[in-house]
């Protein structure tokens, strides 16, 4: 059976969860508590050598990376969560990259500051609040066009941007998110996905 080495809480591993939900792809999470610093315990390094998480075994292939993971998974699926039309998975594609390099850093500072108790300085916040509201805005035009970033069909996209938008709603960034409706309108349809609320515990 699949193993996922991650923490529940953790943003990688939800989109990792998430994946594995969606694709129907049964797993055992196997906890890596970063309370304890078991993620930079040697065990977790010969599984994640950067002592992050997550990390998986599947059968013996082992690998780590959330959203190189997120990949396998899909195309072991069969190709489910991958468009098969070669625009719509090239555009799949931009998405997850605008999430890596546009989204994921200026998110965690909000984040780091009122989730994970890792004060950032006004300043930081402030740039963040600027780079977050530009690609809100790349976000809000595509989500006025299509119901989800790649197209009409939900995608690895989408979940790439779930667990840190999910945390974002959590903390007053989300009146940053409020100004965008089209971009609020993908999130309430997506937040609602069986999967997504058994990923983080609420199904
Ligand atoms: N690029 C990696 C990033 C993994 C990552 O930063 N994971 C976080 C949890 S969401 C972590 O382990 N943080 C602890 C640390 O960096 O020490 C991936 O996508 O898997």
């Amino acid at each position: 059976m699949l193993k996922i080495y991650g923490h529940p809480a953790s943003i990688c591993t939800r989109k990792v969860m998430m994946t594995a939900a969606e694709t129907k792809v049964p797993y055992e999470l196997a906890l890596v508590d970063f309370m304890k610093g078991d993620h930079k315990a040697p065990a977790h390094l010969a599984r994640q050598p950067f002592g992050r998480m997550p990390a998986i075994d599947d059968d013996g292939f082992a690998m780590f990376e959330s959203r190189a993971i997120a990949r396998y998974l899909a195309d072991k699926a069969g190709g489910s969560l991958v468009p098969s039309d070669a625009r719509a998975k090239a555009k799949m594609e931009q998405w997850i990259s605008v999430e890596t390099s546009e989204y994921n850093g200026h998110a965690m500072k909000f984040i780091y500051q009122h989730v994970f108790q890792r004060p950032q300085e006004a300043a930081v916040l402030d740039a963040a609040r600027a780079a977050l509201e530009v690609t809100l805005g790349v976000m809000e035009t595509q989500l006025k066009e299509t119901t989800y970033l790649a197209g009409a069909e939900f995608s690895l996209a989408d979940i790439c941007f779930m667990p840190c938008t999910e945390y974002l709603m959590g903390t007053p960034a989300k009146e940053i998110l409020a100004a965008y409706p089209h971009v609020m309108g993908w999130w309430n349809r997506v937040r609602e996905r069986p999967t997504w609320r058994a990923t983080t515990g609420k199904g």
